[in-house]
């Protein structure tokens, strides 16, 4: 093992200063990565030091998503004592079904549910789980809105006249958890949004009672904290309303920003969070752990159990319910995502995460202060996001993301709105400071200038 720890230690400490030097690794174009990687597996083993060689390779060209070069998705950065949890958890390699597998791991993962929930201001009825993604923790929603429309349906099989209301901005996991569900892709609503973004709560009321006058029964709405283009953040109190007086499931889906919760400045997008039956929030997203670190949380715990428990002798023989987790999530073997959550919350405590929360809307500021000075530039998104949407002297969005990303200079992505298309920055990487926001813009710029012909001859293909 002693071996296997100085390799390990040997190729992350070359990583961490190769990195220092080139935030991007450099990019293989997908249909040349079989003949410029070895990733071949053979009948022979490799001698240690070919091992070592092909392994480093890989590490050293594998996309860097923990630099001041990476903005393409909604994770980013490398928080050490969450890596240091999550190496634990590999190492120690529990299974979060019982008390029994898992010992006081069991303990990391109810104490993190249980102050989410005191935070977020719901009782001792309250409880949640990990799951393995934002998409998992929408569909453990979904399944406890159906079972609670109509119990038998878990037993007995599909129902036709389900219907699901979503945002037209929201996560593509409700059309997916939908089909998985039973419930059907066709039976999804999707509720058109106002100018910033936002479910537009006329247009949901409307379609309910449309739906019910036809016969068919509201079963969840589903709002979105951070839609995942614009960063916009539903109304929960108005949207709480009409689902008392349909009975129907409200779930929050904060995969992105739901983190705000424990910000007291930006804990207000979230206001009526109390209100709602379900609520996710992804850890590895605002709050930097490593991947995944998806947690959803229930008003009433009993709606876990009526979806998800299920008898197993052969797995449940010490302890009570309540330590064997088994009995309340979607899967059966479940690694340790709350140990990495549990490191960085005991180390840095509730107030080291909002600060943390709290940095990325600041970063945020940075980047529209920095667009709204510069006539270069034209800002689709809205304060209050940390997602930041412009466009940079009118040129196609797609082209200046496949360009940068062809040339290993930066990893940004595009998104649109209201049939603009634009570059969609996320300031979701709180290692960054202020610098390295006006050095993004610098890189773009500086590209742009260096590639002129590749931006006037030619619009790249999608
Ligand atoms: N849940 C992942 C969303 C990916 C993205 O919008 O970048």
């Amino acid at each position: 093992m002693q071996n296997t720890i100085d390799l390990f230690r040997r190729l992350f400490s070359e990583l961490l200063e190769d990195e220092k030097k080139n935030t991007v690794a450099q990019h293989i174009p997908s249909e040349k990565l079989y003949e410029t990687l070895d990733l071949s597996l053979k009948e022979t083993p490799l001698s240690e030091e070919e091992f070592e060689k092909v392994l480093k390779e890989l590490v050293f060209t594998t996309t860097r998503t923990a630099t001041t070069g990476f903005f393409n998705q909604l994770f980013g950065g490398r928080n050490e004592k969450a890596i240091l949890g999550d190496l634990l958890a590999v190492i120690l390699n529990n299974s979060m079904y019982t008390y029994k597998a898992a010992g006081p791991q069991i303990g990391v993962e109810k104490v993190i549910l249980k102050e989410t929930c005191r935070i977020i201001g719901w009782d001792e009825n309250s409880d949640g789980t990990f799951a393995p993604g934002g998409s998992m923790t929408n569909f453990m929603s979904m399944l406890m809105a159906r079972d609670v429309v109509n119990e038998k349906i878990k037993n007995e099989g599909g129902q036709k006249n389900l219907r699901v209301y979503t945002s037209k901005e929201s996560h593509y996991s409700t059309p997916k958890n939908a089909a998985f569900s039973g419930i059907g892709r066709d039976n999804v609503q999707y509720v058109p949004s106002n100018d910033i973004g936002e479910m537009d709560m006329h247009h949901l009321k409307r379609m309910i009672e449309e739906d019910v006058v036809k016969g068919f029964i509201p079963t969840l709405v589903n709002l979105t904290a951070g839609t995942t283009v614009l960063g916009a953040f539903d109304p929960i109190p108005e949207a709480s309303n009409i689902c008392k007086e349909h009975n129907i499931w409200l779930h929050v889906d904060g995969a992105y920003c739901g983190s705000v919760f424990l910000s007291a400045k930006h804990k207000h997008l979230l206001k009526g969070i109390e209100l709602v039956d379900s609520f996710s929030y992804n850890a590895h997203k605002m709050l930097g752990t490593p991947l995944s670190c998806s947690v959803i949380v229930v008003k009433d715990k009993k709606h876990l159990h009526d979806s998800f428990s299920n008898d197993a002798s052969y797995l449940y023989q010490t302890d009570h319910d309540e330590f064997n987790l088994g009995k309340t999530s979607l899967q059966c073997g479940r690694r340790n995502d709350a140990l990495k959550f549990w490191t960085l919350w005991k180390s840095v405590g509730t107030k080291g995460l909002e600060k943390i929360v709290d940095h990325q809307f600041y970063l945020a500021d940075v980047a529209r202060d920095y667009i709204r000075s510069n006539s270069d530039y034209r800002l689709y998104s809205f304060d209050e996001s940390i997602s930041v949407c412009f466009n940079y002297k009118n040129i196609p969005a797609r082209d200046i993301c496949t360009l940068l990303f062809e040339h290993s200079e930066m990893l940004v992505g595009y998104g649109s709105y209201n049939d603009q298309e634009f570059i969609r920055f996320v300031t979701i990487n709180a290692q960054n400071d202020k610098g390295d926001i006006l050095n993004f813009f610098k890189v773009i710029e500086q590209f742009v200038e260096d590639h002129k012909d590749l931006f006037t001859s030619h619009s790249i293909e999608a």
